[in-house]
């Protein structure tokens, strides 16, 4: 089951194959590829729809018929080395053994996360930031979207106090989106929001093009932006599914800003501006959260 790990200074808990110590040995040996693509995120927070978007800009378009998850491993819960005897019944699994370009899912904060110090090696990145409100309400219907007892299944009033108190997996919220923030100049960083992607989808759609230097036709552009809308990618919803720990699919729930206003009370709204979004001053980070 899930445990708490403590990696790099960085307390996550972490439903992995390997135990703390191994994962943050794996993680340093792991070796990146220039052409890598990681979407990474704080969970909740837009990284199906941006893996959706960048799967359909490499590929000029076209809509899979593979799931998100076998489209790209999710770095920290994948074996990311073969073992031995995994070659013998031809079952390559680890993400080390996957062809490149290879797509890579993760929620690991930035001082975690693979990243080469070679610039010939260097990955790119593209963080997808939520506002914590909607994050949390989110967060909440997943986990209940799970069998009862196998992950959370306290109160709302419970599961929130965790999150103020970023006691979940992925930890407090700024630390997680804030220092992705301050890098987001590095050439091999781009930084999203998902209320950006909602303002404007296909302006997102471009600058990621652009950042993948993979130019797309208008054409393409525009097939693309109706393809990655919610309702459009609702109707493949079987796709969208982390099956590890739920059977039906659970990564589409409602697509909108500001259903925090559904759970929250006023009192709580107060909690998160104080907890998080004042913690925002003076970084230029700023959510539109309705
Ligand atoms: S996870 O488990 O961390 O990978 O989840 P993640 O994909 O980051 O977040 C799921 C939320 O993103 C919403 N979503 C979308 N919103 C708008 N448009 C599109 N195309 C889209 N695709 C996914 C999804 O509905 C979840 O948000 P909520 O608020 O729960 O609906």
């Amino acid at each position: 089951g899930p445990r708490q790990v403590l990696i790099r200074g960085v307390r996550l808990t972490i439903n992995a194959p390997s135990t703390g110590k191994d994962l943050e040995r794996d993680l340093s040996r792991f070796e990146t590829r220039s052409d890598d693509v990681y979407v990474v995120s704080f969970p909740k927070s837009g990284t199906t729809w941006v893996q959706e978007i960048v799967w359909q800009i490499l590929n000029d378009g076209r809509i899979s018929e593979e799931r998100v998850e076998s489209r790209y491993p999710f770095l920290e819960k994948s074996q990311l080395f073969d073992r031995p005897g995994d070659e013998s019944d031809g079952q390559k699994v680890s993400v080390t053994s996957r062809p490149s370009p290879r797509l890579i899912k993760s929620h690991l904060p930035y001082h975690v996360i693979p990243m080469s110090k070679e610039e010939s090696k260097r990955s790119k990145y593209i963080y997808v930031a939520r506002n914590p409100k909607d994050v949390a309400v989110s967060f909440y219907h997943f986990v209940q979207s799970f069998d009862p007892g196998s992950y959370f299944n306290g109160t709302w009033e419970f599961f929130v106090k965790l999150f103020l108190e970023g006691k979940n997996s992925y930890g407090f919220w700024c630390d997680h989106v804030v220092p992705w923030w301050k890098h987001r100049d590095e050439p091999h960083v781009l930084f999203l929001t998902y209320e950006g992607l909602k303002k404007d989808l296909s302006g997102n759609v471009r600058l990621i093009s652009e950042f993948l230097e993979k130019p797309l036709s208008d054409e393409v552009i525009r097939k693309i932006t109706h393809q990655c809308t919610f309702a459009e990618m609702k109707k493949n919803s079987n796709s969208y599914v982390i099956s590890a720990y739920a059977t039906k699919p659970n990564l589409l729930r409602k697509g909108q800003i500001g259903d925090w206003k559904s759970l929250f009370s006023e009192e709580l709204n107060k909690q998160f501006e104080e907890t998080f979004l004042t913690k925002l001053h003076g970084t230029g980070l700023h959510f539109d959260t309705e």
